[in-house]
């Protein structure tokens, strides 16, 4: 990157549009875990979709390569750069706009750079919800949140984020800008472009505003915090909950006894409002329907949880009697990536598995780990309901934490077997970022991975988006050089 170049960029993206004094860059260069350190060689912040063509456009020409980044949350350094000094980090936080919103349509338009909780502020004063909830949501920007497809709390009643986009403005790798932001809930006319920068990583475009779909605000919202004898009663749990009223059923989180703990030992104020129990989950039950809605809801889990005592599938069960109880709840599920950073070194499996194979592949993956790492402190949670669980692994005390991780490739290779075995995914919800392009090949590798190239070379043939981002290094875009 040339200083001719920086110049051009700082005259485009004008004051406050471009960093390059390394302490000022220091918070984008490095990723949430702190597991990589890249060297950025400029921070580029456009105001608006405008500003990010011209920077791409200017990027592109010299052949720098960028990485985008939103509220830098990534769990597996998407958004950080390489350490060689080549590549501007491209962010969107300065793009914070919306741009309309309408409870007939049920939609809003928001730029890349909002907060996925001030998109869900928003929605709600406008008497909507937008159905989607993870734990970095304060920080994790819409752009972001989309480029990764991500999940979190409410996927098994409202889907991934891919199922809430309905229109994308997009500016692409030569710098053109595409504008499809369509407000159209049924539109088919050819290949539905809008989903494949869904998930893509920022590896084939920027993502710089969105068409989203909502819901009806929630009116009334109850939440049981329940201790279970094992995951099989979890899974029965959740049938009868389903069976009872799927449609009331916003979140069904899973923690296990151990990664409870570490929550209630590091994070100050958190109480466990049930019996000790080796396995937990969250049930959130809401409703969209007027105030007596709420009695009912409490009636309807009420009665379900009462059922499941006598059954034994509950060993104890707390209802939230008011928000702040609720709230309590919920710190308690959302504190847990914070409580293990706290904890000292871990590693971390985003799995996933068809839901009738988790109680096998939680014993398993622990087994397996156990045989490895003796001692260490094995810490499931996770979105249960869509056979999403953080199979995360926090050092055993009295070990270094350096000499923990020097394990992880095997550790990860040890649960990964299990879940391949048992026909689920690397990578749930997390994406594949720096962290995991080693096992594109030998689990998306053939004709999959081989699309996967293609589609790349088509929309970005220089390779300069987010280079080293799900494609295993040393292979270039075809795979063969
Ligand atoms: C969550 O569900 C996030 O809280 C973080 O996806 C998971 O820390 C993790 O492994
Ligand atoms: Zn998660």
């Amino acid at each position: 990157m040339t200083d001719a170049l920086l110049q051009q960029l700082a005259a485009r993206l004008g004051p406050g549009g471009l960093v390059t004094d390394a302490g000022d860059m220091a918070g984008y260069a490095t990723d949430w875990r702190r597991l990589y350190q890249g060297r950025p060689r400029a921070v580029l912040r456009p105001g608006s979709t405008a500003e990010v063509a011209q920077a791409v456009r200017l990027c592109a020409q010299a052949g720098v390569p960028i990485v985008p980044q939103g509220g830098n949350t990534s769990m597996v350094g998407g958004a950080t750069p390489a350490g060689d000094g080549t590549a501007a980090i491209l962010s969107l936080e300065r793009m914070r706009g919306l741009r309309a919103i309408d409870p007939v349509e049920m939609t809003m338009t928001v730029e890349a750079g909002v907060t996925l909780a001030a998109a869900q502020a928003m929605a709600a004063e406008a008497g909507m919800l937008l159905p989607l909830s993870i734990s970095s949501e304060g920080s994790a920007q819409i752009g972001g949140v989309l480029a990764t497809n991500a999940g979190g709390n409410n996927t098994l009643r409202f889907g991934n984020a891919r199922d809430l986009v309905l229109g994308l403005e997009v500016v692409l790798a030569d710098g053109q800008v595409w504008d499809g932001l369509r407000r159209l809930h049924k539109d088919n006319t050819g290949y539905s472009l809008r989903q494949l920068f869904v998930g893509s990583e920022g590896t084939l475009g920027i993502i710089t505003a969105a068409v989203l779909r909502l819901q009806p605000g929630v009116s009334a919202r109850a939440s049981a915090f329940c201790a279970l004898p094992s995951v099989d009663h979890a899974l029965a749990l959740l049938a009868r909950l389903r069976r009872r009223d799927a449609g009331a059923l916003y979140a069904f989180e899973y923690m296990s006894g151990a990664s409870v703990d570490l929550v209630l030992h590091h994070v100050a104020g958190t109480v466990l409002p049930v019996e000790p129990a080796l396995h937990y989950v969250l049930i959130d039950y809401a409703s969209t329907g007027r105030e007596e809605a709420r009695r009912l809801l409490e009636e309807t889990l009420e009665e379900v949880l009462g059922e499941a005592l006598e059954s034994g599938d509950l060993l104890d069960a707390a209802l939230s009697q008011n928000e702040a109880q609720r709230a309590a709840f919920w710190r308690l599920r959302e504190e847990h990536a914070e409580a293990q950073k706290r904890a000292g070194a871990s590693v971390k499996n985003d799995i996933s598995v068809p839901l009738t194979a988790l109680p096998e592949c939680l014993a398993a993956a622990s087994e397996a780990c156990a045989a490895v790492v003796p001692g260490l402190c094995i810490a499931p949670f996770g979105h249960l309901g869509d056979g999403n669980i953080h199979f995360n692994l926090v050092q055993p005390e009295g070990m270094e934490g350096a000499a923990f991780l020097a394990r992880s490739e095997e550790l990860m290779a040890a649960v990964n077997a299990v879940v391949q075995r048992l026909g689920g995914s690397f990578s749930a919800e997390h994406g594949v970022g720096r962290l995991k392009t080693g096992l594109m090949e030998s689990w998306r590798g053939g004709v999959e991975l081989a699309l996967m190239r293609r589609v790349k070379a088509a929309l970005d043939p220089q390779g300069i988006f987010n280079p080293g981002v799900i494609f295993p290094p040393g292979q270039g875009l075809t795979g063969s050089d």
